[in-house]
């Protein structure tokens, strides 16, 4: 009987093991599904929204509640109390050119507590208040520049052998290991500061159901993990900039109105969710943000949605996985989300050889969320992506393809910079 069980088990698991290596990412262009995208100005009792008006006051809210719902999920409802410590003040950092803060910023709910360090390079010597690129990192503020004022993250960080960190503790060696991503002195130079903050301090990014991180201070009595509506890891992590923005919104040297939100991949996802939940972010930046991010789901193109919930079941809220197998059934497409930062400056940056982050896909969500910016301002994108190394930067929907892979590089900064110059009257 055992026996028969035994070979029963095996059976199934081989089975199951076929089955996943069966998969395969879909590249080719003539094999992307019919699809019909839902729609972006029709609101749920078939009204046709006309104006910038409707659209705020009546369709706006329906898909910013949508995602929540079945995508991202929300924050629970319950406040916090936040508490801001400068840690660290250099006024003469990189030989003179950065005044560096570190604040430490710790939020309390429910007798816990989480805490995060935001490191703040401002130009030096500026007396207006200055516009600020802010964005989460993926290894410790430390790794984003070599200056050595940097403190050393105390979160977990992922083990790396290249540069020795095999305890989940950052260590020296990782200083300024990822600087070649953030060019610290150009973004200076061109009169904006740049905030950070290690993404790990507010959920460490991997899927222990929600035991660490933000989560738990948010749980009513016995409850254990996010009910199926409620926040993953993106959401947590958009909460997170939200609660920086509240600590630079009180700092007269930053320019509050003049915050853009940065983002690299699963970072670039998180910076469009938070530029969608919080519109005090006055520019949104997405690079190779892919699947969950830029890139329409329906098309299934590289990454797909139950590809992405199976290999980070944290990621989304649990709603969304019941979508894995009926992308077309989704209230939303990612459209919507470009959508939701109208008729503010988005910028959707792709690479050429990033395939898996489908950049046409990219593209084409940014073509229909045109509509929505049309309300406020025309705003016209070619029905075809540009050339390579072509940026499009006049309109409010921005978008450039990279040659080369998965990255952020000084090239695509460049363009960003740019494209803040033109649309926030710098
Ligand atoms: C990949 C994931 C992508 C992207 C990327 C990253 O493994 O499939 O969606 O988020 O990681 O964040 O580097």
């Amino acid at each position: 009987m055992t026996r028969i069980i035994l070979i029963a088990c095996f059976m199934v698991s081989t089975l199951a093991c076929m089955q996943e290596k069966a998969w395969e990412a879909n590249y080719d262009e003539s094999k992307v599904p019919q699809y019909v995208l839902p729609e972006l100005l029709v609101s749920a009792d078939g009204s046709v929204m006309e104006t910038a008006d409707d659209w705020e006051s009546i369709r706006r809210t329906e898909i910013l509640a949508l995602f929540e719902q079945y995508v991202y999920g929300r924050v629970p409802y319950g406040s916090c109390t936040q508490s801001n410590e400068v840690l660290k003040h250099e006024q003469h950092a990189l030989d003179g050119l950065a005044d560096r803060r570190e604040i430490k910023i710790s939020v309390d709910r429910n007798d816990r507590e989480i805490q995060f360090n935001l490191l703040v390079y401002l130009p030096a010597g500026t007396d207006a208040p200055v516009p600020v690129f802010m964005g989460y990192n993926f290894d410790g503020n430390h790794t984003i520049h070599p200056d050595t004022g940097i403190l050393l993250t105390d979160s977990w960080v992922k083990n790396k052998d290249e540069w020795s960190v095999t305890n989940n503790q950052a260590n020296e060696e990782s200083r300024g290991m990822k600087a070649r991503r953030w060019p610290v002195n150009m973004i200076l130079e061109r009169g904006y500061g740049l905030a950070t903050i290690y993404y790990g301090d507010i959920d460490p990014d991997y899927h222990d159901d929600f035991q660490n991180g933000v989560h738990p201070l948010f749980y009513g009595p016995g409850q254990k993990m996010p009910e199926k509506d409620e926040w993953g890891s993106i959401a947590a992590w958009a909460w997170g900039l939200s609660r920086a923005m509240d600590y630079l919104e009180t700092w007269e040297a930053v320019d509050p109105s003049r915050v853009i939100v940065i983002g690299h991949s699963r970072l670039g996802k998180t910076s469009l969710w938070a530029g969608a939940s919080d519109q005090r972010f006055s520019m949104v930046v997405s690079n190779n943000s892919g699947c969950g991010g830029a890139a329409l789901s329906r098309r299934e193109f590289g990454e797909t949605v139950e590809r992405i919930n199976t290999s980070f079941p944290h990621w989304f809220c649990r709603n969304f996985h019941d979508y894995n197998r009926r992308v077309d059934e989704l209230p939303v497409d990612q459209h919507m989300l470009i959508a939701l930062m109208a008729p503010r400056p988005v910028y959707i940056a792709s690479a050429a050889e990033d395939l898996w982050a489908d950049p046409k896909g990219e593209y084409l969500s940014g073509i229909h969320a045109a509509p929505v910016y049309n309300l406020y301002h025309p705003t016209v994108l070619d029905t075809v992506p540009p050339e390579i190394n072509v940026p499009l930067k006049k309109s409010l929907i921005g978008y450039h393809i990279r040659s080369g892979g998965h990255d952020i590089t000084r090239y695509d900064w460049e363009q960003f910079l740019d494209f803040a110059d033109l649309h926030l009257n710098k």
